[in-house]
């Protein structure tokens, strides 16, 4: 009985010394304890347990922000597409890196942006092998918090690039929290990481010299190739044309949105924004369509009741996988 008693004070005593340690811990300054906390700013509801909890749940969002200009960039980078590369060679590559979806933050900052990086698509593989290769170190670089969707069109309807971009918009934002869309063509790879695939405070034209055009651009008012919208950006000028079926005419009409809702667009260097694109012929059922070049002549008759506000779409299959999210999509062609 002595001794029970003795084992139940011994157990009391030990029990209240470990709430006074942890509570003398939690009353000072605990980053003379634990340095490592110092700027994690630990903030709460006031309980040591729900102090804690936050603290591993803030980490990450505490980090410094990571610096404007980011200190692994490599200016000019060789690229090439005589090489054959398979999805499964590029993923030996790059795959470790990055989580499930293609998707990618900084380990030691926090980005200074989270960006979602629309492709359209059907039948480009051996392009998007290379894309994938060249364009994933890069926006690693960048250090951005990002993610790769590939919008792939189902079936061999006439393709319809613009609403493939609605549509990543909309399915990307389903995710997370984006605030910066990037879209671009399958076939355009950037060939100086300076070229920062970052949101501006206007919507913002990056492919301003391409290989095939002799690096010249030929039109101040491009904006096809590879464009960035901020999300506000992007649902001010409701989106893309929905209705822009075949080749053409949908980059001119955004341009025009842009214009028409009081915005510009600005460009980097041409020095720096500089682009390869995979060779290619014209695809089947992406003909020239000759309506869209009238149709680009109207846009203010259309941006109100054509584009994210009248966007019609079933998703068909996602996929995920380490390099991209491939979103199967069936693009909803009017009734011929
Ligand atoms: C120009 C524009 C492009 C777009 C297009 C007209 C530039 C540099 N590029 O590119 O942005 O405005 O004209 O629509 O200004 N795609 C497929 N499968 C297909 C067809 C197209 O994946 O069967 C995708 C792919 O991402 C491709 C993009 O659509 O890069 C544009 O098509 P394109 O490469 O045939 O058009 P292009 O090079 O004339
Ligand atoms: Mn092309």
């Amino acid at each position: 009985m002595k001794e029970k008693i003795t084992r139940i004070l011994a157990l009391f005593a030990l029990f209240t010394l470990t709430c006074l340690a942890v509570f003398f811990i939690y009353s000072k300054d605990i980053s003379f304890v634990f340095p490592s906390v110092l700027h994690q700013q630990v903030k709460g509801n006031g309980s040591v347990f729900g102090n804690v909890m936050d603290w591993v749940t803030n980490t990450q969002a505490t980090l410094d922000p990571c610096p404007d200009s980011p200190p692994s960039l490599v200016g000019p980078f060789l690229v090439e597409f005589e090489t054959k590369r398979s999805l499964d060679w590029v993923r030996t590559q790059v795959g470790s890196e990055l989580q499930q979806g293609g998707r990618f933050k900084p380990a030691n900052c926090t980005a200074r942006q989270k960006v979602a990086v629309i492709v359209p698509f059907r039948n480009r593989h051996e392009h998007l092998a290379h894309w994938l290769y060249y364009v994933h170190p890069v926006l690693m670089r960048q250090q951005l918090d990002y993610g790769v969707y590939v919008i792939n069109q189902d079936g061999d309807g006439m393709f319809n690039r613009a609403k493939l971009m609605n549509i990543g918009f909309v399915e990307a934002l389903k995710e997370y929290d984006y605030d910066c869309f990037v879209f671009s063509d399958v076939d355009l790879v950037p060939i100086d990481d300076r070229n920062l695939y970052r949101c501006s405070d206007r919507p913002r034209h990056l492919s301003v010299a391409i290989d095939k055009f002799n690096y010249i651009l030929n039109s101040k008012t491009a904006f096809g190739g590879v464009s960035l919208l901020t999300k506000e950006q992007f649902l001010k000028v409701n989106g893309f044309s929905n209705t822009f079926w075949g080749w053409g005419g949908e980059d001119d009409d955004m341009y025009n949105r842009i214009i028409i809702r009081g915005m510009s667009i600005n460009r980097p260097d041409a020095q720096i924004a500089r682009y390869k694109m995979i060779k290619h012929g014209r695809d089947l059922h992406n003909e020239v369509n000759p309506e869209n070049a009238v149709k680009a002549q109207k846009s203010a008759e259309n941006i109100d009741t054509d584009g994210l506000n009248s966007l019609n779409f079933t998703v068909n299959k996602i996929l995920k996988d380490v390099l991209f999210t491939l979103i199967t999509v069936d693009v909803q062609p009017p009734p011929q």
